[in-house]
């Protein structure tokens, strides 16, 4: 039998549970205050070349900066959060400066947004059958991860998920920040939960330890200096100036979570999806910069790595062999000079000259 729309939330949250989400929780789908910072954030110009997030409406407004704008029929947010830690080290625990550092939720077997996007099918389809059609004949709901254009760390907040800490993240106090994000969006009025209440208190741990300085301030990142946006999301040459910070990190970056006091305990994930690939824990930069195109497609097959697809891979490698201070990587180095990727070879040539400076 059908379910009254006051037990909706109780049954969300159950689905949510049995699709194997470590938390889930209900927003109203009305505009935040934070995301009046929005806006300043793009016209400041913190997100780089990511192009989809300055997307705008027939009016010329932004998108993601009000759920009204691109999704009027939305009367609340689901959203659902999973833990992807393994036990695995922490970057920060790791010295070998001549490997490499892809983070920590990369190493998957599956790429997350598909894991995560089963899963909140599920939430959507149980939420969906619980529905009197009497009641909603127009109900609408749409499922999004990373993709959909909505902030989704506000509506964590909101729905009770984590805090925002300074470093962006999203924190729960029993979880940590390791943690993916998925959510619904619902034209169905349910009862919100109690936004999680910010515990970072007088920490700035986070903004001390980035190598980059791309937190600039608390709650505000630069994607440009992030090592995160540079090693994923950048195509083409890395800025010299930022080249040195990049330390041996290849893809992504975890160092502002690593050094936060509240992943400190954080547990590991029982999603078997995420547990890690052989090899990519602190994987052999010289192994990454001279891999061929079919060893790329059949390593990463399936791995959120082949967004920043072999190119960006080999030149981040390429970078992380400059940072190692092991002159050994010189005669390899050498041989990507010449490389046909233009990239690549002008990152070799930076790397040479950054050993060589060592003597
Ligand atoms: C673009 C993007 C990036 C960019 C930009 C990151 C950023 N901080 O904006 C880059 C490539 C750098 C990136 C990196 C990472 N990302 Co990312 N990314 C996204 C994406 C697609 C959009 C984020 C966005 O809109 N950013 C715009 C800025 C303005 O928003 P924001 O940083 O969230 O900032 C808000 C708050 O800080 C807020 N705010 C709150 N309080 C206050 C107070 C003051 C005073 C001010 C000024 C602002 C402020 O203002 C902003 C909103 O207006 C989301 C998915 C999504 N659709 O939301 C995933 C997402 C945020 N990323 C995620 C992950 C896992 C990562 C990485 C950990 C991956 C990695 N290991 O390399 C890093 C983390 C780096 C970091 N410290 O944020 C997860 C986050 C999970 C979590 N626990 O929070 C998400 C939610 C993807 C998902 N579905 O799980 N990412
Ligand atoms: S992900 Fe790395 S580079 Fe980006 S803000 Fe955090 S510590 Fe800095
Ligand atoms: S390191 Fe400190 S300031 Fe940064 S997110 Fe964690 S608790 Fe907040």
């Amino acid at each position: 039998m059908a379910s009254k729309i006051s037990d909706l939330k109780a049954i969300v949250k159950r689905a949510a549970e049995a699709a194997g989400f470590d938390l889930a929780g209900i927003a109203p789908a009305s505009d935040a205050a934070e995301l009046k910072y929005f806006p300043e954030w793009i016209a400041a110009g913190h997100a780089g070349e990511m192009k989809y997030l300055e997307a705008r409406d027939d009016r010329g407004d932004l998108k993601r900066s009000s759920l009204a704008r691109v999704a009027p029929w939305a009367r609340s947010v689901v959203v659902c959060a999973i833990n992807y830690n393994t036990e695995n080290p922490y970057s920060t625990q790791v010295r070998d400066a001549e490997r490499g550092w892809i983070s920590r939720y990369a190493w998957s077997q599956d790429d997350y947004h598909e894991a995560v996007l089963r899963r909140l099918k599920q939430v959507e389809a149980a939420l969906r059958q619980a529905v009197p059609a009497e009641q909603h004949p127009a109900l609408t709901t749409r499922s999004y991860v990373d993709t959909g254009p909505i902030v989704e760390r506000i509506f964590a907040k909101y729905a009770g998920v984590g805090w925002i800490g300074k470093n962006t993240c999203i924190i729960h106090q029993k979880i940590g920040s390791w943690l993916f994000l998925g959510v619904i969006l619902t034209s169905l009025e349910l009862t919100p939960d109690v936004p999680a209440q910010d515990r970072c208190g007088t920490c700035t741990r986070c903004i001390e330890a980035c190598p980059t300085d791309a937190i600039l301030a608390p709650y505000q990142l630069d994607a440009n200096r992030c090592i995160s946006y540079l090693t994923i999301e950048k195509r083409g040459s890395i800025p010299e100036e930022l080249r040195a910070g990049m330390g041996r990190h290849v893809f992504g970056c975890d160092i502002c979570q690593d050094v936060c006091p509240w992943n400190r305990k954080a547990p590991a994930t029982s999603a078997p999806e995420f547990t890690a690939r052989e090899g990519l824990v602190n994987p052999a930069v010289d192994w990454l910069a001279k891999m061929s195109v079919e060893e790329f497609r059949e390593t990463f097959r399936g791995s959120p790595i082949r967004r920043t697809k072999r190119s960006g891979l080999r030149r981040n490698a390429v970078i992380a062999m400059g940072n190692s201070g092991n002159r050994q990587f010189l005669p390899v180095l050498e041989a990507l000079v010449p490389d046909e990727d233009e990239t690549v070879a002008d990152s070799a040539r930076w790397s040479m000259e950054r050993l060589r400076k060592l003597l």
